[in-house]
Parts: structure tokens; C-alpha cells; sequence
């Protein structure tokens, strides 16, 4: 796996946990997978489901990402999903989360051979 790959896995993936999280689930989960370290990252979002799932998003269509790239794709089916979004008045270093557990389709950037997710797009 290369560096972007396992970055990707590191941010976003977290298979093995049910996605009704309880609401410490976020200021946990940012902190243990460094995304806490220098800076609170302000949004970031965790999928509970297969490894195998999230990269076989890759196969679908190109689509444009954000950035105007085209190395986009997005997932057939809704995939359950945490997103963890920074509270107003959250200051580094104690960064303190909303967490919303939901169920939608997601966009991924996609890099590399083999093919793999790098990026959550949205
Ligand atoms: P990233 O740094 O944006 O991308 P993230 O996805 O965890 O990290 P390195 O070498 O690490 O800098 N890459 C791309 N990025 C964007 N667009 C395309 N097409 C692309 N192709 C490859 C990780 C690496 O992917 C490379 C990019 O150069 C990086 O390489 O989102 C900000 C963060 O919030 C997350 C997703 C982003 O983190 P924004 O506003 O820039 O889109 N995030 C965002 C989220 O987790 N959940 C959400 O719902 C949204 C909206």
C-alpha cells in the first residue's frame, strides 16, 4: 500500500465499529487516528463498512471532484458513515467534535495502481 492509500485508511476507515456511535465517538476516534496533532481538523468522516467495499467505489464512473480533478467516483449504494465535525468554540489543543452517525452515498478520489481511495471528497 502506498503512503496516500494508508493515509486514506488511517482518516476515514473504521469497519469494525457499529455506526451508532456514542457522542464521545468523535473526540476519541480524531484524536487516537492524529488528526488532532498541530491543529483540530475541522471535518472528517469515518465509514463502517469493508475495506473491500470503500475500494471497490473506484470501479464506478469518473467523476469531477471538488478540486476539478477527475479522479472522483461515487459509490452505487449509501454506505454508513460518521461524520465528525469541529464544535464552534473548539480551540487547539483540546479539540472537542459533534458526532452524526448517517447513511449516505460517498465520493472518494482514487490514485494510483493499484486504484485506491486517497481522498474523501464528499
Ligand atoms: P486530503 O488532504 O484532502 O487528501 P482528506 O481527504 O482526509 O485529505 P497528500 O499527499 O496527502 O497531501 N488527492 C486529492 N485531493 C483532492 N482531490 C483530488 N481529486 C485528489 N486526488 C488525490 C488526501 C490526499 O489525496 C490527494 C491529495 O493531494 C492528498 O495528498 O476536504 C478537506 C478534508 O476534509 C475531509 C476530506 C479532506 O481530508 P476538502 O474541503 O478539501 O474537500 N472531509 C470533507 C471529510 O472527511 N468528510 C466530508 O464530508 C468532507 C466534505
Amino acid at each position: 500500500q502506498g503512503p496516500g492509500a494508508m493515509k486514506f485508511q488511517r482518516q476515514h476507515m473504521d469497519s469494525n465499529s457499529r455506526p451508532n456511535p456514542n457522542s464521545n465517538y468523535c473526540d476519541q476516534m480524531m484524536r487516537c487516528r492524529r488528526m488532532t496533532v498541530g491543529a483540530c481538523k475541522p471535518l472528517n468522516t469515518f465509514v463502517h463498512e469493508p475495506l473491500k467495499d470503500v475500494e471497490d467505489i473506484c470501479i464506478q464512473r469518473n467523476i469531477r471532484c471538488k478540486n476539478g480533478q477527475n479522479n472522483c467516483h461515487k459509490s452505487k449504494s449509501s454506505m454508513r458513515v460518521t461524520d465528525c465535525r469541529l464544535t464552534n468554540g473548539s480551540r487547539y489543543p483540546n479539540c472537542k467534535y459533534h458526532t452524526s452517525p448517517t447513511r449516505r452515498q460517498i465520493t472518494v478520489a482514487c490514485v494510483g495502481n493499484p486504484y485506491v481511495p486517497v481522498h474523501f471528497d464528499a
